[in-house]
């Protein structure tokens, strides 16, 4: 080959992915197509140098599974350290959230009591991490976070799954179950073209049977789905009981059974648009679950509502949430 190794190992480093971009930009198509090939082929054969990064491109037994399960795991995906330091700066963040009097970071506190809303983070009181919360697009704010979620290998996994570029729509952190009922997420965010929308979830830590953990039914992206009295996706609140039923009726046709995920620290499943999941009851409150949940759509249906960090690589050009006192939108 006329590429040496050397050359290879560099181009493949997590540390010079923004350099493997800028060449990989200015080669012509046909080399790239030689690289992409010999890259996925070198990846094979060196496991343990690799051992939390994976081949982007999926086999087809993958998109078997992905096809007929609605889900996907990526195992010890994402280092350690890396999130290690994520961990850290969430931490950083609760500690010093109200320094800045324009910290513009919105919080879900309390979720699943009677005292459950939506504040900025820096107006939290001091328990409100110590039980179950959101918070919500820390994206917009910590490049740490948006290299993360929009790491170049795991966005061309996601580009193969939605056949199109992801684009970040929103991000959710937790120290905690959501302890979410189970629902689809385009009762909340349906995607311009059907399905062309996907869901990851991260593993910040070890994730205990007991601290709530995602829970799924498998398969269940292939129920037919529900279309509230305007024709939608979205979900009508008077129309839920509706709804719940019929979910329920497919569940039982279709003999779904649910399943909890015991992830480990730096595994990522990622979930189909129409896959039904929440998150399990929380067994221990002392026990935390640290994950960050992304949702995805694809640049192609909002061509002009994005911004790009690399290839592949791009986020909704959008704001905050607004705190409900100034908006009523709907939130999940
Ligand atoms: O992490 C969980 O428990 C579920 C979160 C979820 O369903 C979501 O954010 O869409
Ligand atoms: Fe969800």
């Amino acid at each position: 080959m006329w590429l040496e190794a050397s050359v290879f190992e560099f181009m493949l480093s997590a540390e010079n992915m923004s350099v493997r971009e800028v060449v990989a930009k200015s080669l012509p198509k046909s080399v790239k197509f030689l690289l992409k090939a010999t890259i996925a082929t070198t990846r094979k054969f060196s496991d343990k140098k690799f051992r939390f990064r994976r081949a982007s491109s999926l086999t087809a037994e993958d998109f078997k599974f992905w096809h007929e399960n609605g889900y996907f795991v990526l195992d010890n995906f994402f280092n350690p350290e890396r999130l290690e330091r994520i961990n850290t700066l969430i931490a950083q963040i609760w500690q010093n959230r109200a320094n800045d009097s324009n910290n513009p970071l919105v919080v879900d506190i309390f979720t699943g009591t009677d005292q459950a809303r939506r504040i900025l983070l820096k107006d939290a009181p001091d328990d409100a991490r110590t039980i179950p919360y959101k918070l919500n697009d820390l994206f917009l704010e910590l490049e740490e976070v948006r290299n993360l979620i929009l790491d170049l290998e795991l966005c061309q996994v996601l580009n193969d799954l939605l056949e199109g570029e992801p684009m970040v729509c929103n991000s959710l952190s937790f120290e905690r179950g959501s302890q979410q009922g189970f629902h689809f997420d385009t009762f909340y965010m349906p995607p311009v073209v059907p399905n062309k929308m996907l869901a990851t979830w991260i593993a910040l830590e070890d994730c205990s049977l007991d601290a709530g953990p995602l829970t799924y039914y498998p398969g269940s992206h292939k129920i037919e789905p529900y279309y509230f009295s305007d024709g939608k996706l979205n979900a009508i609140q008077e129309e839920m009981p509706l709804c719940e039923s019929y979910i329920q009726q497919q569940v039982e046709k279709y003999n779904l059974k649910p399943k909890k995920f015991s992830a480990k620290a730096g595994d990522v499943f990622i979930w189909h648009a129409q896959l039904l999941h929440g998150g399990s009851e929380i067994k221990n409150m002392n026990l935390t679950r640290k994950s960050i949940v992304t949702h995805y759509f694809r640049i192609n249906e909002h061509p002009r509502d994005y911004i790009t960090i690399g290839n592949y690589r791009h986020y909704m050009k959008r704001s905050h949430q607004n705190v409900p006192s100034s908006c009523g939108e709907q939130r999940q």
